[in-house]
């Protein structure tokens, strides 16, 4: 038997027919698929359109972000800055490493999650029951310099290309940092001031085609433990929001990120802006590829709620007490990515 352990989901499901029993989820506890929504109507994940943040617009475009942000902790934008070539090749690099011979891919396996760099399965092998069907690299990527020398060299452009892919989310992370401020009544940079020496970390998640996929999730339902992300995903649909009770499918638009607010955010805002639970789900018929850039404070850097937004007489106390990002991080990972939330254990 143990010669037929695989460390990778990739490398197990070629040929299964039905699900291995270690990825079932109790009955109570699985995707019901045919009861999602999509995202339209009123449940629909607001698409803002970046283009008017430096024109006459700009109060305007503040206040959809505003809303977004309070109503849904989820919006997509378009005209976002970063070029549609450098999306396109960061995908294609993301489905070109996925598909490496096994032998190649081990190169950078490591179930530790504090390793900077690292493929892994799942969720966090070392503490999870059920998993997840899911393989995914793991790289810190700000500041550059100090990470790029761990990422893969194959495909031979990986470095180059998801570098430069970096640095360009990072710029649009910046511009939405100021409008978000912005939006609360806070000065433009205040957000940005919070974060210490700041963090970036990304993700390239792969999801094959599962034979049974209404036993299992990609990935269940989680709030994200960072200050905002900027999801990328390919054109198979597997992304669902929780809106209003319901599960929403936020179905791929081309060239088009997902913005949500993760736990430092709402900490932040002092619980006016929502993290929101979301999960990824899979199919039967199609790999899929989603690249999340979690954008985060430095470790040391320590979160609160902004003063601006803390009112004892006005009924807004502070819903947090202080905590370096460091504290909060370890306990997300320890805990595997139960649905509550990490942040009630941060309460005031
Ligand atoms: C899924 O939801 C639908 C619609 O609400 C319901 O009819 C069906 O029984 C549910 N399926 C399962 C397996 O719970
Ligand atoms: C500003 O918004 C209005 C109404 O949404 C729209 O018609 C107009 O084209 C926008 N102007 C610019 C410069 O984007
Ligand atoms: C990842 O793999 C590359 C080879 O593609 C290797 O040079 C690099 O050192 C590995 N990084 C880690 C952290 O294992
Ligand atoms: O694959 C997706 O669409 C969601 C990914 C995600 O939520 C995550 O990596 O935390």
């Amino acid at each position: 038997m143990s010669m037929l352990t695989k460390l990778l989901l990739t490398d197990l499901v070629s040929g299964v027919n039905h699900v291995p029993s270690n990825y079932i989820r109790p009955l109570s506890d699985r995707p019901n698929l045919t009861e999602v929504g999509k995202s339209e109507g009123s449940n629909l994940i607001p698409v803002i359109d970046l283009q008017g943040l430096y024109g006459p617009n700009h109060s305007d475009l503040i206040t959809q972000i505003g809303l977004a942000c309070q109503d849904h902790g989820f919006f997509q934008v378009k005209n976002h800055g970063v070029p549609e070539k450098m999306i396109e090749n960061v995908l294609q690099i993301a489905r070109e490493f996925f598909r490496l011979p096994e032998s190649e891919r081990l190169k950078n396996y490591s179930d530790d999650p504090s390793k900077t760099t690292r493929l892994s399965t799942s969720f966090n092998v070392k503490t999870e029951k059920v998993s997840n069907w899911r393989d995914f690299l793991r790289l810190h990527c700000y500041p550059l310099q100090n990470y790029v020398h761990e990422w893969p060299t194959n495909p031979p452009s990986f470095r180059e290309e998801v570098a430069e892919y970096c640095t360009s989310v990072r710029g649009l992370v910046l511009r939405l940092l100021s409008a978000i401020s912005e939006s609360l009544g806070l000065d433009r940079d205040y957000i940005d001031k919070q974060l210490g020496n700041h963090g970036q970390h990304m993700a390239m998640n792969y999801y094959p085609p599962c034979p049974e996929p209404e036993l299992t999730y990609g990935l269940p339902g989680h709030t994200d433990p960072n200050l905002i992300t900027i999801l990328l995903q390919d054109d198979v649909p597997g992304l669902q929001v929780l809106h209003n009770g319901k599960w929403v499918a936020v179905n791929p638009i081309p060239n088009t990120f997902i913005i949500n607010i993760g736990d430092q955010m709402q900490v932040i805002s002092n619980d006016r802006y929502k993290s929101v639970l979301h999960r990824a789900v899979v199919n039967s018929n199609k790999e899929r590829i989603s690249i999340p850039t979690f954008y985060c404070p430095s470790p040391d850097a320590l979160i609160g709620p902004a003063p601006e937004l803390i009112d004892d007489e006005d009924n807004r106390p502070a819903v947090y007490r202080k905590f370096t990002y460091q504290e909060f991080y370890d306990k997300f990972w320890n805990r595997g990515l139960a649905t509550e939330c990490c942040l009630d254990m941060f309460k005031a």
